[in-house]
């Protein structure tokens, strides 16, 4: 999907565990800037319901699995994280809905930029009338 897609990362796998690097530039198309998680969300909660006009986001599901639903005017798609070793690469003007969150589900997100509330689009309607310019 344009602006959306699954990246896999390397896992180091060893009888000590499991390591998965990440690097800038490298492992996911931009400069991190910002990361936060999202834990302890109660069941049937669901979040998200936004677009963002310039921000770019991994997510990455390292405990658990959730499942987080994307659109754009032209498509839309549906993706279940349940490996810390594959990451959902959001781009701008990408409506996404998170759900289905497993109990002690643990969701990171790594992001391009500082937290702004104006790169958000909360209502669908101004989202659809933005984002079809762009698609
Ligand atoms: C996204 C999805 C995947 C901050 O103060 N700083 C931050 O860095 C973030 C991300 C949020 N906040 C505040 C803003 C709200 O008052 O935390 C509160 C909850 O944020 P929000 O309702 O936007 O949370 P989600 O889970 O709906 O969305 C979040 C991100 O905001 C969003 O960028 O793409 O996770």
């Amino acid at each position: 999907m344009y602006n959306c897609s699954l990246l896999k990362f390397i896992n180091i796998n060893s009888k000590y565990g499991d390591l998965t690097p990440i690097e800038q530039m490298v492992d996911v198309p931009f400069d991190i800037k910002r990361i936060y998680y999202i834990t302890k969300v109660p069941q049937g909660i669901e979040r998200g319901f936004h677009a963002h006009r310039k921000l770019h986001q991994v997510l990455i599901c390292l405990n658990g699995s959730v499942k987080i639903k994307v659109k754009n005017p032209k498509e839309e798609s549906e993706f279940i994280l349940d490996n810390a070793s594959v990451g959902l690469y959001i781009g701008p003007y990408i409506w996404r809905q998170m759900c289905d969150f497993s109990e002690g589900a643990v969701l990171l997100v790594l992001a391009s930029d500082y937290y702004n509330e104006n790169d958000y689009i909360r209502n669908f309607d101004f989202y659809m009338q933005e984002a079809v310019k762009r698609y």
